[in-house]
């Protein structure tokens, strides 16, 4: 087992034997943390050093979500074999882990991060700038254990930051909400001070935004690369290409991730956990219970938006996301059953055109 000294070098990089307490680690092999993850392999570190690791066939292919296979923050059992090559053996359950749909039309899943305590959703006050995208990225946080924190970037380049941040405060009541220049240690201050020793943050957030200028101030060091934006649209060139974790001078470790293309739900989000939890709340006033807010009578969300409580992009926002979160977590019977009837029904409306168009 591991000796006080070796437990304080795996504490930096976030290990906490009270999470695992019945641990056993095999005499020929070690404790370690991924902290890269690439299409080719990975690579860990046990406290002291780095090791590029491969995983066992039987960690990638035989499970049942391919968002069980080892990613960046897992921790793992590690040992050299086949002539000083590292493998990764075993995963440690996860505390928390951060999941997204995987691109194109397959229920499979992906995970962006493991054992993760806050998830820093960054926006750019700039053209990129969209809070609908911001409770997507709510919405997919919610099923993941980490505690979201909001990060507004390039406040040092925007005339609106108060009101950019009251708009955001809004939509996310009781999430705390930072509006910084992502350049300078002083601006990010507060934010670094949320991030206690052991704790892990990972960073999502669109290509430009400022993830990695971000993970430069707060470790002190330019050690991952950053771009620069288009002029016309604000996008950013994905410059970040693979996940790292990184440790922090206070204690913490960050996760710089690529910017995501697209921010798929996985039918696992809550979203009275996202932030709706106003819309939940009016609904239960609805005179129906699986009222749709629609067109429905006694609809206390319609109310509300006639009254100019509640903004009508947030209700569409709400619906839009449920719509995927039940959408995604359906069996594949049901899915197939869901495209036949919307296909009959597309047929049915094609006929009854046809037959006016003639008459
Ligand atoms: N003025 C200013 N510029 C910023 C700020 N944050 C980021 N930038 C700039 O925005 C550009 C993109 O920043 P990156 O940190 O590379 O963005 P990223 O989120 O890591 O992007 P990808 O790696 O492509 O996903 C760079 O030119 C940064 O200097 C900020 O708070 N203020
Ligand atoms: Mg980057
Ligand atoms: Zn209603």
């Amino acid at each position: 087992m591991h000796t006080p000294a070796q437990l304080e070098l795996l504490s930096r990089i976030g290990f906490c034997a009270r999470r695992w307490p019945d641990l056993v680690i095999p005499d020929d092999s070690i404790l370690a943390r991924i902290v890269e993850q690439h299409r080719s392999g990975y690579v860990i570190h046990d406290g002291s050093d780095t090791h590029v690791a491969k995983s066992l066939p039987r960690l990638r292919h035989r499970v049942e979500q391919a968002s069980e296979r080892p990613c960046v923050g897992d921790w793992c059992i590690a040992a050299v074999r086949h002539g000083g090559e590292w493998i990764i053996e075993e995963l440690l359950p996860r505390f928390s882990t951060l999941v997204r749909g995987a691109a194109g039309e397959t229920q499979a899943r992906q995970a962006i991060a493991a054992n993760i305590d806050h998830a820093l959703i960054v926006t750019g006050m700039d053209r990129d700038f969209n809070l609908r995208r911001i409770e997507r990225y709510l919405t997919l946080v919610s099923s993941s254990d980490a505690h979201p924190i909001l990060v507004l970037t390039k406040a040092d380049k925007s005339s609106e930051v108060d009101e950019l941040r009251v708009a955001v405060e809004t939509i996310a009541p009781g999430t705390t909400v930072h509006a910084i220049n992502a350049k300078s240690p002083e601006s990010c201050a507060a934010l670094a001070a949320e991030l206690l020793p052991g704790q892990t943050a990972v960073l999502i957030g669109s290509s430009g935004a400022g993830k990695s200028t971000l993970t430069n101030t707060l470790l002190g060091a330019e050690l991952q690369a950053t771009g620069t934006t288009r002029e016309r649209d604000g996008r950013g060139r994905h410059t970040t290409v693979s996940r790292a974790l990184k440790p922090l001078p206070g204690g913490a470790c960050l996760i710089d991730t690529p910017g995501l293309r697209e921010i798929k739900l996985t039918g696992d989000e809550d979203l009275a956990e996202a932030g709706f939890d106003d819309i939940e709340a009016l609904a239960t006033s609805c005179r129906f219970r699986d009222c749709k807010h629609e067109k429905e009578p006694g609809c206390a969300v319609r109310a509300a938006i006639e009254a100019q409580q509640l903004d009508p992009a947030r209700l569409s926002s709400w619906s839009k996301l449920g719509g995927e979160i039940s959408r995604a977590g359906e069996s594949p019977i049901a899915r197939r059953e869901r495209k036949q009837h919307d296909a009959a029904m597309a047929r049915a409306l094609r006929d009854v055109l046809k037959k006016k168009g003639r008459s």
